[in-house]
């Protein structure tokens, strides 16, 4: 039988399968892992195309095969240093949710996870969330952040998951497609989905319990159905989105307003850091490109320098 996974704790996994029941299943004995996927941590992700069936004995079902990977999202796994983790599989799109305050998103994060989405090949949208919460001096911050990567193309979405504040403008985004659902602990994400999906009722962190600072209330990935169609993926807050699998000189392609300009830097290796000619840095030192972007793309060739041995420039 084939279905799709929707649910994975890491020893058992929801299969939805095509006749719309919901079934537990296990991973078969040692699964092989191929060449490519031995660094995860995950071999079977939310969203991956599995066939199941039932064992003889009363194991139970049983995950048999997984369909390959139209494609994937991942970030090193926060408890295994240099392995990846597959947050899910087969996506459409990305929804990053963002906050201004309670808790505060930065650039720098917001930058990372879109640079990943582009590795991925995978759109992103970025919600900005709790738009009853903000007092005058953070709407301002928050129009200065959003225009940034309005700017560059992204989508930008602005709504009160709590207050059902322009969630239909949510609804358009998502309906008919896959949607991954990501961002800081505390964001908002699950409120968020429950205002998309009524009766969904995913857990949510209870207002009163709420002091700015995320709690993990969300502790494993989940696919939803939702009744406009299409699917959302709900997953755990995360903190660091730790850039994995890039060479340094592929990174600036993923900060998209910088692409057109790299072909025309002086050297074809350049990182556009400190080199002459360089089309990026002239690009920014002329307001074409933000100062956030820049600065923050800066931070990641030094994060990565710092701690990937393999850098060998
Ligand atoms: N004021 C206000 N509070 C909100 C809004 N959206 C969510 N919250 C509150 O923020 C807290 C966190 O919301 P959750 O939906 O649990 O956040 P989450 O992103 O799913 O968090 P994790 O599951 O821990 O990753 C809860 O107390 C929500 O009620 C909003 O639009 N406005
Ligand atoms: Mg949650
Ligand atoms: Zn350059």
């Amino acid at each position: 039988m084939k279905g799709v996974v929707v649910k994975s704790t890491g020893s058992w996994y929801d299969v939805r399968t095509e006749q719309n029941e919901l079934i537990k299943c296990r991973l078969k004995g040692i699964f092989r892992l191929d060449e490519s996927k031995e660094k995860d941590s995950n071999p079977v992700a939310v969203g991956d195309r599995v066939s199941i069936h039932k064992a003889d004995s009363d194991d139970g079902w049983m995950i048999a095969a997984i369909e390959e990977r139209e494609n994937y999202i991942v970030r090193s796994s926060p408890k295994h240093k240099g392995a990846r983790q597959i947050i899910a599989a087969n996506l459409d799109q990305c929804m990053l949710i963002v906050t201004m305050a309670n808790p505060r998103t930065s650039t720098g994060f917001i930058d990372r996870f879109l640079m990943t989405a582009e590795a991925y090949h995978i759109p992103a949208i970025l919600v900005f969330n709790k738009q009853d919460m903000l007092d005058a001096k953070t709407k301002r911050k928050q129009d200065m952040v959003s225009q940034i990567y309005a700017n560059i193309g992204y989508p930008t979405l602005f709504v009160s998951a709590l207050n059902h504040e322009n969630i239909a403008a949510v609804q358009e985004a998502i309906r008919h497609k896959t949607t991954l659902v990501s961002g800081h602990s505390g964001v908002g994400k699950s409120t968020l989905m429950n205002a998309i999906q009524p009766g969904l009722n995913l857990k949510t962190l209870e207002i009163s319990k709420f002091s700015g600072k995320g709690m993990h209330t969300t502790t494993f990935a989940e696919m939803h159905a939702l009744d406009i169609g299409g699917s959302i993926i709900d997953t755990p807050g995360i903190r660091e989105f730790g850039i994995m699998d890039f060479k340094p000189e592929e990174i600036s392609h993923y900060f998209i307003e910088f692409r057109d300009l790299i072909p025309q830097c002086k050297f074809n290796n350049c990182l556009h850091e400190n080199e002459p000619g360089c089309a990026v840095k002239k690009a920014y030192q002329e307001g074409r490109i933000s100062e956030e972007r820049f600065v923050n793309y800066l931070n990641i060739m030094l994060d990565y320098k710092a701690n990937y041995k393999h850098w060998d420039k």
